[in-house]
């Protein structure tokens, strides 16, 4: 393998608002500098960013065409003259990023592109409704503890809300703020970084925590408009913090008190529920006890289409529940409801809970896992930060045996019992299947549940 030589840079150099320079680096994994803009810009720092990319060499070759042994040698040919050169941008972000799954960051593409790459487009966006007309229940969680006359209402309030809705946004929920405000704050931080630094935490192909832009988009699926860091803090032991940022410098400590705050949050609202089902707290508890928390910080970047991508296909949470917070003032969050998609207005200091595909099944449907997404805004970034919490692996995923229907009768199973390991193999093998071979599902939540025969 011939290394890069300053010769050829140069004579390539040429190429309006890219240029490649100063490629180093061991054998296939040069390291490159890529900076937007070309020498006819001249040195306006505005016009220019700079980023610092490994690729692998073995890029895709489609655009690209070779032009005699010299270059061919080189592994990796001419660019093509009639691409433009935001197309080779886009195909440079695109390229295997050094170890990463070599996803793009949608950050920088949102920053760099006039145009957005119609693997975002979703023109069937156009015909969805979006309606105000309902809002999500607001559950005072400062009612449910402490013996309080109106305990008993906030309870069937809870219990309405799990039931009809799957989503409530809880107050008074006893997290301090400071900690939320500066887990906003790192968050906010982090993704401001440049690429190269957050590529520091790149996801790598055998976990699926790190940064990373949204998920590779299967075969006939349209990408989402996001990037996201995805750590799991909990359990402790399970923790691998190559994937925890240095910077901010407090990004450890603050995550570290969140997670454990969410933690907390959680396991009261199971209680709560538990107590609404019918069944000994202990028994939902036990099943989510040393689980793994997995922590999604979400970013956004504005789109100059908007209306026509998403930041967050419409997807259901397999887990238990899911707590979320939004870190700026941008909405973004939409439930379905009645084929409509209602628009989620996060109160201040409150967190959204969902209810997720597990806990739906332990409850034998009593409760309800809701299919959402997230829009994107045309002018301002949008972040989220979500929590899940998983069943620990020893937990068999099922209607809990306790659990009572709506006329407080037993009710016979309607999901199948299975060891959560099975259960999350089996269901992420359908969730690939549905995506693979029969396109986006009507409803994909619904669609791959393990439904027993009869339900
Ligand atoms: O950003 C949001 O509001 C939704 C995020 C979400 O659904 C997810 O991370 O799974």
């Amino acid at each position: 393998m011939r290394d890069f030589s300053e010769k050829w840079v140069q004579r390539h150099n040429h190429w309006p608002a890219l240029t490649i320079y100063q490629p180093t680096g061991p054998n296939n994994m040069p390291i490159f500098n890529v900076q937007q803009g070309s020498e006819s810009d001249g040195p306006s720092p505005t016009k220019t960013r700079k980023h610092e990319v490994r690729l692998r060499i073995t890029v895709r070759r489609t655009r690209f065409r070779s032009s005699n042994d010299e270059e061919e040698d080189s592994g990796l040919g001419f660019w093509d003259p009639s691409i433009s050169s935001e197309e080779v941008f886009l195909q440079v972000l695109e390229m295997d990023l050094g170890a990463s799954l070599g996803v793009p960051s949608v950050q920088e593409l949102a920053r760099s592109l006039k145009d957005v790459p119609d693997r975002f487009i979703r023109p069937e966006l156009e015909l969805d409704i979006v309606s105000k007309d309902e809002s999500v229940p607001v559950i005072d969680m400062s009612k449910l503890v402490g013996g309080r006359d109106d305990e008993e209402d906030e309870l069937a309030k809870l219990h309405a809300a799990c039931r009809d809705w799957g989503f409530f946004q809880v107050i008074n929920h006893g997290v301090a703020e400071e900690g939320i405000l500066k887990m906003k704050a790192d968050v906010q931080e982090f993704f401001r970084l440049p690429l190269q630094e957050k590529m520091e935490y790149a996801r790598l192909p055998d976990d699926i925590q790190g940064y990373s832009a949204s998920h590779v988009v299967p075969r006939g699926r349209k990408q989402d408009w996001s990037d996201f860091l995805y750590i799991f803090p909990q359990p402790r032991d399970g923790r691998n913090l190559r994937f925890w940022p240095r910077v901010p410098s407090s990004f450890k400590e603050t995550l570290n008190q969140y997670s454990t705050e969410m933690k907390k949050l959680n396991t009261a609202l199971l209680s709560f529920m538990a107590r609404n089902l019918g069944l000994e707290p202990e028994k939902l508890l036990s099943l989510f006890e040393g689980g793994r928390q997995g922590v999604r910080t979400n970013y956004y970047p504005p789109c100059r289409q908007a209306n026509k991508v998403l930041g967050s296909s419409p997807h259901s949470d397999l887990a238990g529940l899911t707590l979320l917070t939004q870190v700026n003032e941008v909405q973004g969050l939409q439930i379905k409801r009645n084929g409509k998609w209602i628009p989620i207005d996060p109160i201040q200091d409150a967190f959204i809970v969902n209810v997720g595909e597990m806990i739906e099944i332990m409850s034998n449907g009593e409760y309800k896992s809701i299919e959402h997404r997230a829009v994107v805004n045309p002018e301002k970034e949008r972040l989220s930060i979500a929590t899940f919490h998983n069943p620990n692996s020893n937990a068999v995923i099922g209607p809990l045996p306790d659990i009572r229907g709506k006329d407080g009768k037993k009710q016979a199973p309607k999901y199948k019992s299975m060891p959560y390991q099975e259960y999350m193999t089996e269901r992420l093998r359908q969730k690939k299947k549905v995506y693979d071979e029969e396109g986006k599902p009507e409803n994909p939540a619904h669609q791959m549940k393990l439904h027993t025969e009869a339900a």
